[in-house]
């Protein structure tokens, strides 16, 4: 049980990761509990039935992103969801509970060096976890403050080896009807997919989220993985991640095949671009009799407004 198996698509890891990360990683686990016992925690999980990747948690707090507001409380946040595969209600705790994060395999393909499938508990050790406060903005005009524990999207991005031709990132949420209710309403373009461009999927903000409050990521949060784009109304942030492309054409996303006149590629927060049905000025805090002002990028414009330049002609904020 305390050894390490490796199935036939998994790549043995200095093949798999880059250098850098690959030292990283090293110098990660020579810092905190040691190769062996970092290597023996996960088995004994797995064995037990519970989460193999407990031991990564609570991760350092990366002190660079700082909060305006008081963080949402975990309660609120983890009852209040949009995750249609299992309703459209917000309150889908109940339904998600059919999710089976394990075992979890996530497939790296399209325009690489060399297509693979990676299993979620082998991808969390590879590149070191942190802890991140971030707003979150719903385009339906509510928001929260929460701590997400990830990795840059940029990490993951250098471990694909992309080709040059690639322009896109897509993003894949399982297809398993049998589990998820929702994905038996025909009318929606299931499975959910989202994109970013690769200058926005390398951007220091674009975060893998495994964690939040200090936890694994529960189900109705979008377990065992999902994406986090901050300065994106929260549609972009597409939960329970299981492919992932590299492609050359703007991937056509979930809500943009549902409602193309509602819902764009780009969905950068913006207060002075309304919604067609509503204004986009301010926001509830959950939680809070607190309306506050929009912000620009959701606050984040001096990361991200350079992204968009140059793209001023195309619909940027919905
Ligand atoms: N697969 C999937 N991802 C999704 C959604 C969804 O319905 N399915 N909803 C999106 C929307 S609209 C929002 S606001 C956020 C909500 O994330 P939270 O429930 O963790 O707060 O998830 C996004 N990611
Ligand atoms: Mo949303």
């Amino acid at each position: 049980m305390l050894i390490k198996r490796r199935l036939g698509w998994e790549l043995p890891e200095s093949q798999a990761t880059p250098e850098s990360v690959f030292f990283n990683r090293r110098a990660f686990l020579g810092a905190g509990a040691g190769l062996i016992a970092g290597a023996a925690l996960p088995q004994i999980a797995a064995a037990q039935g519970t989460d193999p990747t407990l031991d990564l948690y609570p991760a350092k707090q990366n002190p660079a992103y700082t909060l305006d507001r008081p963080v949402t409380e975990a309660d609120l946040a983890a009852n209040y969801n949009n995750f249609y595969e299992f309703g459209t209600s917000k309150d889908v705790v109940g339904a998600a509970k059919r999710l089976q994060p394990r075992p979890w395999t996530i497939a790296i393909d399209g325009m690489v060096e060399k297509p693979f499938e990676i299993g979620f508990d082998d991808l969390i050790r590879k590149i070191p976890l942190e802890e991140r406060l971030y707003r979150f903005r719903c385009v339906e005009a509510w928001s929260m403050a929460v701590p997400w524990t990830g990795f840059p999207l940029k990490a993951l991005v250098e471990l694909a080896k992309p080709q040059s031709g690639a322009k896109y990132v897509r993003f894949e949420t399982f297809m398993n009807p049998r589990i998820a209710p929702g994905q038996s309403q025909r009318w929606y373009p299931w499975p959910y997919t989202e994109g970013l461009t690769m200058a926005e999927a390398t951007n220091e903000l674009a975060l893998m989220v495994t964690g939040i409050y200090g936890k694994p990521v529960p189900n109705q949060h979008g377990a065992p993985l999902r994406l986090i784009t901050p300065w994106k109304y929260g549609f972009k942030s597409v939960k329970s991640i299981n492919k992932i492309s590299f492609v050359a054409e703007r991937p056509k996303t979930f809500w943009e095949g549902l409602q193309a006149s509602e819902y764009g590629f780009w969905a950068n927060v913006n207060p002075e671009v309304p919604h067609p049905r509503w204004s986009q000025a301010s926001e509830q805090l959950l939680g809070s009799r607190d309306r506050r002002p929009t912000l620009l990028f959701n606050g984040y414009a001096e990361q991200v407004a350079g992204l968009y330049k140059g793209l001023e002609g195309e619909n940027l904020y919905m």
